[in-house]
């Protein structure tokens, strides 16, 4: 078994498909989605199968027992192989006892739990986040064969505007040197030349050095986007063994460092990249051992806080980032989010 990491630097997810389940039938659409996506990444016949099982069984929990149910299935490539993703969320009512439905799956019969015992059995890891009055947050990963996909120190999500097939946000994760480094692009207006303009970000993102300060990261996306529409774009540098978070934003780009209940914003200079900038500046901010970076465009509104949940940042990034979209979300733009906790 190898280890991969997720990844050096690369656009960390890809054909990603959101399927609403609003009605028995999204089961099958949802299991039809995931099992094309494995089949093509090379997943074995059994293994598809059992991430057919998987998606099902999510979907139909969703259907019976939760309301406003989304399922969101994508691949997360690192260099050489990738892994598929699933993520259930939904608006309530919650789970009693989460561990307890994903140990037997029989406790909670007649809830959103029934069925999670089945979930845990075939994914290779499983991550449940419920609260009462609050909803549900499950997230499933399936590596793939022979090698282990490292890195939950990062994850993101993006949902295209309400009637697009794609984003125009998107984001990457760069690892080295013992430090984390965020990305997030909000593509000008929406559609295939926002997304345009957001993946030009996260390839020149990708193609600096890693030891580069993210304002001279900010600066070469930014001379680089002259020839697309243009957006917003922030850059943060996280150096968890200094305790500290270097941040470089042009446009709006909302970035906080959350601990607890505080949250600590972190300020973006005016303009748009690729057309404006007067003066690209970066700052550094305090980074408290277990804090989480978030970064979202204006696809979210910025009037979260912390407290609306009980324990959500002591989840993992990929279930942060699904109760953000899924809580703060505005449905007439593009969303992206992107947080960011480093192991302690
Ligand atoms: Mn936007």
């Amino acid at each position: 078994m190898v280890t991969v990491t997720v990844s050096d630097c690369l656009p960390v997810t890809e054909d990603v498909a959101w399927v609403p389940v609003d009605d028995p039938t999204a089961a099958g659409r949802a299991r039809r989605i995931a099992t094309a996506l494995a089949d093509r990444l090379g997943f074995t016949e059994q293994r598809t199968a059992e991430i057919g099982i998987v998606v099902t069984e999510l979907a139909t929990n969703l259907d019976r027992h939760a309301r406003h149910g989304t399922l969101v299935v994508r691949s997360v490539r690192a260099t050489t192989h990738a892994a598929v993703e699933v993520v259930a969320a939904d608006l309530g009512p919650g789970i009693g006892d989460p561990a307890a439905a994903i140990a037997d799956g029989h406790s909670t019969a007649g809830t959103l739990g029934v069925g999670l015992g089945a979930v845990h059995r075939l994914s290779d890891t499983v991550t449940v986040f419920s609260e009462p009055g609050s909803g549900t947050v499950v997230t499933a990963r399936f590596q793939p064969a022979g090698a282990d996909l490292a890195g939950d120190d990062a994850a993101g999500m993006t949902r295209p505007i309400t009637g697009e097939e794609v984003c125009g946000d998107a984001y990457a994760v760069m690892r080295a040197n013992g430090r984390l480094r965020l990305m997030m692009c909000d593509g000008s207006g929406h559609g295939p030349l926002a997304a345009s303009a957001a993946q030009e970000a996260v390839r020149v993102f990708c193609e600096r050095p890693a030891d580069e300060p993210p304002e001279q990261v900010l600066a070469a996306i930014h001379a680089a986007l002259r020839s697309s529409r243009g957006g917003a774009v922030a850059v943060a540098d996280l150096a968890p063994a200094e305790g500290r978070v270097r941040f470089a934003g042009l446009g709006n780009i909302a970035a906080s460092v959350v601990l607890g209940d505080r949250k600590q914003g972190m300020i973006s200079v005016p303009g748009i990249a690729g057309y404006q900038a007067r003066t690209i500046r970066a700052f550094d901010h305090e980074l408290p051992a277990g804090a989480a970076v978030v970064l979202h465009s204006d696809g979210l509104t910025e009037k979260w806080r912390p407290a609306q949940w009980t324990a959500l940042f002591d989840s993992t990034p990929l279930v942060i980032a699904a109760a953000l979209v899924r809580d703060a979300g505005v449905r007439n733009d593009d969303a992206g989010v992107l947080v960011g906790k480093p192991r302690p």
